[in-house]
């Protein structure tokens, strides 16, 4: 290549670099606040506020307990009348971040740096965050490498029309209709650590099937890295902290559904979901009217008949949450799936000293209505169903640094492995 030539490229590659920073153009002036509730009235005052004012986005975990600390972010223009009501109520408040806009843009640059060297398919689970089409390439490349193991299924398609992909690993003896562990991961687009999580797990199944075989010996692993497929895209080219799903609501202005709260079990209850599609826990006008819940539904049932562990990762909180979301009641089977929680809580407390609190969602942390665990329970007829809310990270929790992505996946590992081994122990090698 010419001197000429080379310099075009090189200028070409600093012009993409460059537009790909500024298609980011959001939080610039966002300012992020800080409360801690004192007592119950101010707990249950915040949680007005959240509902009164959608565009403040109120950030996990909003716990049931009073000594948790709420983040909110708010755009630049908002920030006059959140002072004013916060004083007004006599709520104290301390201000965390006063523009957002850099520091997601020096997260972004940091992952685009790592991400110079990849070779795809072959991913880095610890180097970066990844794309959708990153992600599906990867898994897509998987049959080929483990032709015995591993098994690639499209299951349906987004609102946009993004594929939804699932990977079945086993250990290739050949014995069908193995009972079944199924785990998802990015139900909420943010959450970046969840489609880490999946992936790792994936490469401890194939890369390291020899110390993990008896994880396969008798049970099939079936993973769906990313389920909002359209969210995720979203977080990664617009708004880095999207949530929901991106399909239209009866309100112009605002966009999306709340997956974890458009399943038909108990859906619709008004403790737990909203009705108001501005909410970041809006649950639809119907059951199952958003494409993606349509997807991951159809994967469970196509799995109920030996459904025995269901996993759904999630962020930010480091808990176990078990059924039910919807009712203050426990599912029968509830010392056996908190016999479960138990050991994995266990196993990661003794590798890290890392704490996870595990219960009942309604107790641990509040009430929810059609999310995914409740309809794997209730309807899918899972043995186990679990939210695994893997630690914060970031400035908002949400957005943990290239550099934390190990820490939490190893640390994780060791919790869903032992999960496993005790799923294995209770409910056998029988669908
Ligand atoms: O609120 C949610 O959807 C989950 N928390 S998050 O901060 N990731 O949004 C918790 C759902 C837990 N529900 C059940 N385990 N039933
Ligand atoms: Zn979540």
């Amino acid at each position: 290549m010419t001197l000429i030539g080379l310099s075009i490229l090189l200028l070409l590659l600093l012009l993409l670099q460059i537009s790909l920073l500024f298609a980011w153009q959001d939080y610039k002036d966002y300012h992020v606040y800080e409360l801690t509730p004192r007592d119950a009235n101010e707990q249950s005052l915040l949680r007005q506020l959240a509902r009164e004012q959608p565009h403040w986005d109120f950030l996990g975990p909003r716990r049931r307990q009073n000594d948790s600390t709420v983040r909110v972010m708010v755009p630049h223009e908002e920030v006059a009348s959140l002072v004013a009501l916060f004083d007004g109520h006599r709520l104290q408040h301390r201000l965390l971040i006063e523009d957002l806009a850099p520091l997601v843009q020096a997260q972004r640059a940091e992952y685009l740096r790592r991400k110079q060297r990849l070779q795809l398919p072959h991913i880095d689970v610890l180097a970066a965050f990844y794309t959708l089409a990153e992600i599906n390439e990867y898994l897509d490349s998987l049959p080929e490498r483990y032709p015995r193991r591993a098994q690639v299924k499209l299951f349906g398609w987004s609102y946009e029309r993004r594929p939804i992909k699932v990977l079945t690993i086993s250990n290739g003896d050949g014995r069908r209709n193995k009972p079944v562990i199924l785990i998802d991961g990015t139900v909420h687009a943010r959450e970046w650590i969840s489609p880490s999580m999946a992936l790792y797990i994936i490469q401890q199944l194939l890369e390291h099937f020899e110390e993990n075989q008896e994880l396969l010996q008798d049970y099939d692993w079936v993973i769906v890295p990313v389920v909002n497929a359209d969210g995720y895209e979203h977080t990664h080219s617009e708004a880095r902290y999207w949530r929901k799903t991106r399909k239209p609501t009866s309100d112009p202005e605002c966009v999306g559904t709340d997956i974890n709260r458009n399943f038909g079990y108990e859906w619709g209850h008004d403790e737990g979901s909203s009705s108001l599609p501005c909410e970041d826990i809006y649950r639809g006008e119907r059951p199952f009217d958003q494409p993606e819940s349509q997807v991951l539904r159809d994967i469970l049932l196509h799995h109920s008949e030996r459904l025995r562990w269901y996993l759904s990762l999630h962020s930010f909180g480091n808990s176990l949450l078990l059924p039910w979301g919807y009712t203050n009641t426990l599912p029968n089977n509830y010392d056996d799936m908190m016999a479960v929680a138990d050991a994995g809580a266990m196993a990661i407390v003794h590798a890290t000293n890392g704490i996870y609190s595990y219960g009942s969602t309604n107790y641990v942390l509040y009430p929810t209505s059609g999310d995914t665990v409740d309809y794997a329970l209730g309807v899918a007829n899972a043995s186990v169903a679990m939210t695994m809310e893997l630690p914060a990270g970031g400035f908002l929790g949400f957005d943990p640094w290239v550099s934390h992505i190990e820490g939490i996946v190893t640390e994780s590992w060791v919790g869903v492995r032992a999960m496993a081994v005790e799923v294995i122990r209770r409910y056998g090698s029988h669908s």
